[in-house]
């Protein structure tokens, strides 16, 4: 009885055993990795964002070239949101940073390409907040509610939109 029960653990069924548990063991650790990194305290997440002019007539298309690069910030509930938002046009083009209730934002919208040029204005608690070429600005929030909300360029739609995704 013992010698068969040792035949059918052959080499390759023990190998095949082995890589079993060491898988089932590998995603326990990688679920738990998992939570705890999700219900990890509030972060401050901080992000680049600038317009993009795609390669199209807008003529030809009737909507703007402009979009957002990136479109999608993703963040969880709870964190603290910087965006470091700038206006790299090549033509004299201004852009906007706005968003709907009810998200609000304070905004330091700097006169140079980074901010160690003076400030050319500070805004607190807006929804738009426009840049001018070469300026950059620096948006800040807390995300406060979850779900996904729309940001936008007021000048350039419905094309220049992106979404700001928080994780409840
Ligand atoms: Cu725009």
């Amino acid at each position: 009885m013992s010698q068969s029960t040792a035949k059918q653990w052959s080499t390759e069924k023990l190998l095949l055993a082995v890589g079993i548990v060491a898988i089932a063991a590998g995603a326990a650790v990688g679920v738990s990795v998992g939570y705890a990194v999700h219900y990890e305290a509030p972060t401050t997440r901080a992000f680049y964002l600038f317009n993009n002019s795609l390669p199209f007539d807008q003529h030809t298309w009737g909507i703007p070239h402009d979009t957002f690069s990136p479109d999608r910030i993703t963040v969880n509930k709870g964190d603290k949101v910087v965006i470091y938002y700038r206006n790299i046009e090549d033509t004299t083009e201004a852009h906007t940073f706005t968003m709907d209730a009810p998200y609000t934002f304070d905004a330091i919208v700097h006169a140079g390409q980074n901010e160690s040029f003076p400030i050319a204005s500070s805004l607190h608690s807006a929804s738009n907040v426009v840049v001018q070429v070469n300026q950059t600005a620096t948006i800040s929030f807390s995300a406060t509610w979850a779900g996904v909300f729309r940001f936008y360029c007021a000048y350039h739609q419905p094309t220049m939109t992106g979404y700001l995704v928080v994780l409840g």
